[in-house]
């Protein structure tokens, strides 16, 4: 379909100009985009590949890499990594980004943070201008469970009355991340999206959060795949 489309254009762009015979240590983002990053990594061949080795964000990721075939490493063995290849719920016009949809941003951020180069790669849903344009559930922010009501009353306090625990689907009670976390997803109002740096901080220094969901200044790239079959990008 159209946005399977799209995506699978963002990452082969992507893939076809950041993935060099040279890049040895590769990190592999999570969610349902990077998947066509490894697929793309994969047709430049085993002799390429077999020098490599991947570095996971989540269980997912660790799996695509596992069944892929892949060389699998670990942040702490290669914590300097060539290039790391992400999705993301947003991306404005400066790069940063909301990330956390998938519930993975903490390991996504300390790969992105070891990647000497990030790049971004999503479907034309992702391409805003301000942060909380399309992205309702609003930041993702990892909290250990033992402060999670404590956090939601700070953030309630702070301009997101809205803020709620996330509940899994398919399991009764919160998702818990793979770091055995919660997740809060805050809405913010434009003018606190606006400056996603401030938010960013005064959201981190609220004791019981682990991580918080928006990357800003981070990514070198970022790969939009549209539906008529062209590909934005920004830098
Ligand atoms: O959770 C995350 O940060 C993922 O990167 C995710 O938000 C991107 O998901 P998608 O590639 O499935 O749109």
């Amino acid at each position: 379909n159209v946005i399977e489309a799209a995506k699978r254009l963002a990452a082969y762009t992507a893939v076809d100009r950041h993935v060099k015979p040279e890049h040895t240590v590769i990190g592999v983002g999570s969610g349902s985009t990077v998947p066509y990053v490894v697929e793309r990594i994969l047709e430049q061949g085993q002799e390429l590949n077999k020098n490599r080795v991947f570095i996971p964000t989540s269980f997912q990721s660790r799996e695509l890499i596992v069944n892929n075939g892949l060389n699998l490493g670990d942040v702490d063995q290669y914590p300097t990594i060539d290039v790391d290849f992400d999705g993301a719920d947003e991306v404005d016009n400066e790069l940063n980004c909301i990330k956390g949809g998938g519930a993975c941003h903490l390991r996504e951020k300390v790969v992105a943070e070891a990647a000497t180069t990030l790049i971004l790669v999503a479907d034309y849903r992702k391409n805003v201008s301000y942060l909380g344009t399309n992205f309702d559930p609003g930041v993702p922010i990892e909290v250990v469970p033992f402060a999670y009501a404590k956090v939601l009353k700070n953030l309630r306090a702070m301009g997101s009355p809205n803020a709620t625990l996330r509940m899994a689907v398919r399991k009764a009670g919160p998702v818990v991340t793979d770091n055995g976390n919660f997740v809060i997803d805050a809405p913010f109002a434009r003018k606190d999206m606006m400056d996603p740096f401030t938010l960013t901080h005064k959201i981190k220094m609220l004791t019981g959060v682990v991580e918080v969901g928006i990357f800003c200044h981070m990514a070198q790239a970022a790969y939009f795949g549209n539906a008529d079959g062209s590909v934005t990008i920004k830098r």
